[in-house]
Order: C-alpha cells, then sequence, then structure tokens
C-alpha cells in the first residue's frame, strides 16, 4: 500500500463523475484497474462469527444488535474458546483462509480482549489468518492486539460523515476514525468500508468512498455491504438501492483503492447470482463465506462453490500465490496497453 501510484487525493466532483459514467464506461475502467493488480479469477474468501451477540449499548440505525431497538435477536454472552475453535476448523475445512470474529461492543474491556487474544490465537494455531471487529480500541489495546499476531482488525466507517448523524447517535465519525489510525499505527492491517442502501444519496457514497481513499494508507480490505433490513430497526423499511448503484459503486472502490481487496460484504443473500457476477466484474475480489454473518443469513456454501464452478473463479490462497498473481497483473497490464492504449493505474 506504500505504492506511489496509488493516490491519496480524491476530489468530492471527481469521485461522482466517476460514479456518473456511462455503465459499460464505468466496468470497462474498473475491470482495467483490477487485472492490473489481481488476477480476476480469485476470490478471497472469510468466514464470520458472532462471539458476542446483542445487547449492545449503540445505537446504529442498521443493526439488529443494538439493545436499543425493538428487535427479537437471542442475546449470547461471549463464546467459549472451544465453540470457536471448532467453528474456525469447520470454516477452514470448507475452505476459507480467514476467520473474522464480531462482538457486538461499543468497545471491549481489558479483561474481554484478553479471551478474544486466546480466541486470536487459537485460531492463527489452525493456520487461519485472523481479523476482529469489537468496536472502539485504545491505542494499549491496539498495541495488544499486534503483540498477540491478529492480522486485521475491521472497523467501517459505515457512510459519510454528512448522513452519518442520520445512522449513529452514540459515536462520532471521528471516534471511527482515531480507531483505525490506532490499527494502523500498530501494522495491524486494516478492515474499513460501509453500508449502502440506507436512504444515503450518490453524493454521500462518493463522500464515503472519498474518506477511505483518501486515509493516509488504503485499507488492505474495503467490505461494501448492501443494508440488510431487520425488522425493528429504525431502517427497516428503506427504500431499496437501484442495484445498478450498488454495482457502480463496488467499481469506483475498485478505481479509487486498486491494491485493496473489495468485499462484496453483507447482502449477498437478497442478490441473484447474475447481479453477484456483476459485482465481481466490477473488481469485487473477497466474500463472506459460510451460511451465516453474524446475526442474519448468507448463501450457502454449496451454492457459493457452485456458482463459482460456474463463474470459473478459485478461492484465492496464499500470500505467495498473490506475490505471483501481482507479477503476472503487471504483465497483463502491459499487454492490456498496448492493446487499448489504457493505462489501466488509478
Ligand atoms: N460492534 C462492532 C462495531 O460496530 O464496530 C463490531 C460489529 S458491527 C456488527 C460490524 C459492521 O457490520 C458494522 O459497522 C456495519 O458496517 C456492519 N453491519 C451491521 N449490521 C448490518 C446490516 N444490517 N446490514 C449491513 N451491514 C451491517
Ligand atoms: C462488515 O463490513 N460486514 C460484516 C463484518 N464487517 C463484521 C458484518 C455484516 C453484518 C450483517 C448483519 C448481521 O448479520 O447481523
Ligand atoms: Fe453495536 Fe456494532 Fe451493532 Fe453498532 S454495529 S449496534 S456498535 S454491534
Amino acid at each position: 500500500m506504500s505504492d506511489a501510484t496509488l493516490r491519496h487525493d480524491w476530489g468530492q466532483e471527481e469521485i461522482e463523475d466517476l460514479l456518473a459514467l456511462p455503465f459499460n464506461d464505468l466496468m470497462f475502467r474498473a475491470q482495467t484497474v483490477h487485472r492490473a493488480h489481481f488476477d480476476p479469477n480469485r476470490i478471497q474468501v472469510s468466514s464470520l462469527l458472532s462471539i458476542k451477540t446483542g445487547a449492545c449499548s449503540e445505537d446504529c440505525g442498521y443493526c439488529s444488535q443494538s439493545a436499543k431497538h425493538g428487535t427479537e435477536l437471542e442475546r449470547e454472552k461471549l463464546l467459549p474458546l472451544d465453540e470457536v475453535k471448532r467453528a474456525a476448523a469447520e470454516a477452514k475445512a470448507k475452505g476459507a483462509t480467514r476467520f473474522c470474529m464480531g462482538a457486538a461492543w461499543r468497545n471491549p474491556t481489558d479483561k474481554n480482549l484478553e479471551r478474544v487474544i486466546e480466541m486470536i490465537v487459537a485460531v492463527r494455531d489452525l493456520g487461519m489468518q485472523t481479523c476482529v471487529t469489537l468496536g472502539m480500541l485504545t491505542p494499549s489495546q491496539a498495541a495488544r492486539l499486534k503483540e498477540a499476531g491478529l492480522d486485521y482488525y475491521n472497523h467501517n466507517l459505515d457512510t459519510s460523515p454528512e448522513f452519518y448523524g442520520n445512522v449513529i447517535t452514540t459515536r462520532t465519525y471521528q471516534d471511527r476514525l482515531d480507531t483505525l489510525a490506532r490499527v494502523r499505527e500498530q501494522g495491524i492491517s486494516v478492515c474499513s468500508g460501509g453500508i449502502l442502501g440506507m436512504g444515503e444519496s450518490r453524493r454521500d457514497r462518493a463522500s464515503m468512498l472519498r474518506e477511505l481513499a483518501n486515509l493516509p494508507r488504503h485499507p488492505e480490505s474495503v467490505p461494501v455491504n448492501l443494508l440488510v433490513q431487520v425488522e425493528g430497526t429504525p431502517l427497516f423499511g428503506t427504500d431499496e438501492l437501484d442495484p445498478f448503484e450498488f454495482v457502480r459503486t463496488i467499481a469506483v472502490t475498485r478505481i479509487l483503492m486498486p491494491r485493496s481487496h473489495v468485499r462484496l460484504s453483507a447482502g449477498r443473500g437478497g442478490m441473484n447470482e447474475q447481479m453477484q457476477a456483476l459485482c465481481f466484474m466490477a473488481g469485487a475480489n473477497s466474500i463472506f463465506y459460510g451460511e451465516r454473518l453474524l446475526t442474519t443469513d448468507n448463501p450457502e456454501a454449496d451454492r457459493d462453490r457452485e456458482l463459482f464452478q460456474r463463474l470459473g473463479l478459485a478461492f484465492e490462497e496464499s500470500a505467495e500465490l498473490q506475490a505471483t498473481e501481482r507479477e503476472c497483473a503487471s504483465k497483463r497490464q502491459r499487454r492490456l496497453a498496448e492493446e487499448f492504449g489504457a493505462g489501466g493505474g488509478a
């Protein structure tokens, strides 16, 4: 991510202009960038587990786990270590390379953090990459996670700074940026993205992407979630987003953050296969894999494997493989530049 060709000075207007391109032109640009940096037929797969569910003190308007909303969610205390190990081993057996553990906390206490660290160590021992999403972190908590060997921390900006107050009031945008900076400072890989379809405007989508792309370093992983509407949450009943607008936003995410994994995240369960294929064409190269997200359903793993087979997609594997792929990608970029006169880099 220290590549000097990556930009961190994107302007609001130019991002909106990208979002407004004719669909085919936008897809072509996104594909060109994608192929310059990745094998377009390989997808990174992460499995998710909710390690502490519900009764959260925050008021995120989309979330089934807030104690402030009238959702019918069964609460669960922090899971025992054995249960986490079992779930991670199952995810690994199905082909997931990263295991992401989520807790419904505003922030972890130091005591709880130690229990999560035991989980991180156990999952690493299985040979999987680890990711956790635990809410806000202090600098010393971020340091402790690094010491424990954590690979990724997920903390989403969720939306634009302008729209943010319509969705969450119990923590600020700046709180989120501060946590991301603490994670980055420790050298933990950053996973940060947002949610579309919460009633935000295209301007807001552009503004959220500008915030992400203009961070001092691009997040290594950018989850783009489509709102999963949960009955009882304030955002239940929000007008559905035009599916093409979702694909456009994926494409622009790819163009702005060429080396990041762009994850087609929550909401995939409500998408048909054609829509998912368009998202992969637009540059999404990561998914959540396995029947369950945190509290809502995801497509069955068998169905995903079948879809991958039909599309000629394969699971992304080791870091070594990725390095080889980057070499191939730069060769492909040169070839594309010769054929189309397109540079491909952003
Ligand atoms: N409590 C921690 C926090 O908020 O940082 C971690 C877990 S939280 C569930 C992680 C992210 O999941 C949220 O920031 C949001 O982007 C996403 N998310 C939660 N509920 C969602 C929903 N109904 N639809 C789409 N994305 C959702
Ligand atoms: C992210 O961006 N999406 C994931 C993960 N990070 C933790 C969570 C999606 C949650 C979807 C709603 C649910 O299952 O509760
Ligand atoms: Fe709590 Fe996280 Fe849900 Fe917000 S998104 S209510 S912080 S679990």
